[in-house]
C-alpha cells in the first residue's frame, strides 16, 4: 500500500496537494541535514596550530600549541591524553613572590582551558600548557606525539605534535 504522496485528495497538510507535500518535505530534509552539518561543525571547529611537545630528557614534558576557535561559542578543553603518558594535565604557568620576594615560576593544574568564541589561547612555555607526565619511553627529537585533547560536551580534538628541541 503506502501514500501516494502525489494524491490531491490528501490534505495532511491543510489542504496542500501532493506535490506541495513532497517539496515541503524535501525542504525540511535539506533543513535537517543543514542542522546535522552544522553540529559536526561545532565538534571539529577548534584547531591546533604550531603544535610541539619540548625534548627533555627526563620523564616530564610539556606540549605547546596555539588553539584557535572560530565558532562563536566559547569551547572548554577539560582533560587531555596521550598514548605516551601515564597521566597528562592541563597546566598553567603563574609567577609567585617566593621567600625574599623573588619571583618564583609555578604551575598548577587547572580545570579547563577556555578558547573564547572567535578568539585563541596560545599555550608556550612560561603560560598554559599540556603536562606530560610518566612518560613510557624517552622522547625524540622529530617523533610524532599523538594528544587527545577532551572538549566540554563530548567533543575531541586528536592533535599531532612533533617533539622539537627548543
Ligand atoms: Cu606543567
Amino acid at each position: 500500500m503506502g501514500i501516494n504522496i502525489h494524491d490531491p485528495k490528501l490534505s495532511f497538510f491543510g489542504g496542500h496537494s501532493g506535490l506541495e507535500l513532497e517539496q515541503r518535505m524535501r525542504r525540511t530534509l535539506l533543513v535537517l541535514l543543514g542542522m546535522a552539518g552544522l553540529m559536526a561543525f561545532a565538534q571539529t571547529s577548534l584547531k591546533a596550530e604550531n603544535p610541539w611537545v619540548r625534548l627533555v630528557p627526563g620523564p616530564v614534558s610539556g606540549a605547546f600549541m596555539t588553539l584557535s576557535n572560530p565558532s562563536d561559542r566559547a569551547i572548554r578543553v577539560i582533560a587531555a591524553e596521550s598514548p605516551i603518558a601515564g597521566k597528562v594535565e592541563i597546566h598553567q604557568t603563574t609567577i609567585v613572590k617566593g621567600a625574599g620576594g623573588t619571583d618564583v615560576m609555578q604551575m598548577r593544574p587547572v580545570q579547563f582551558l577556555e578558547i573564547p568564541a572567535r578568539g585563541k589561547v596560545e599555550l608556550k612555555p612560561g603560560g598554559y600548557h599540556i603536562m606530560l607526565m610518566m612518560l613510557k619511553e624517552p622522547l625524540q627529537e622529530g617523533k610524532i606525539v599523538r594528544i587527545t585533547l577532551r572538549l566540554e560536551g563530548g567533543g575531541a580534538l586528536v592533535v599531532e605534535a612533533p617533539v622539537k628541541a627548543r
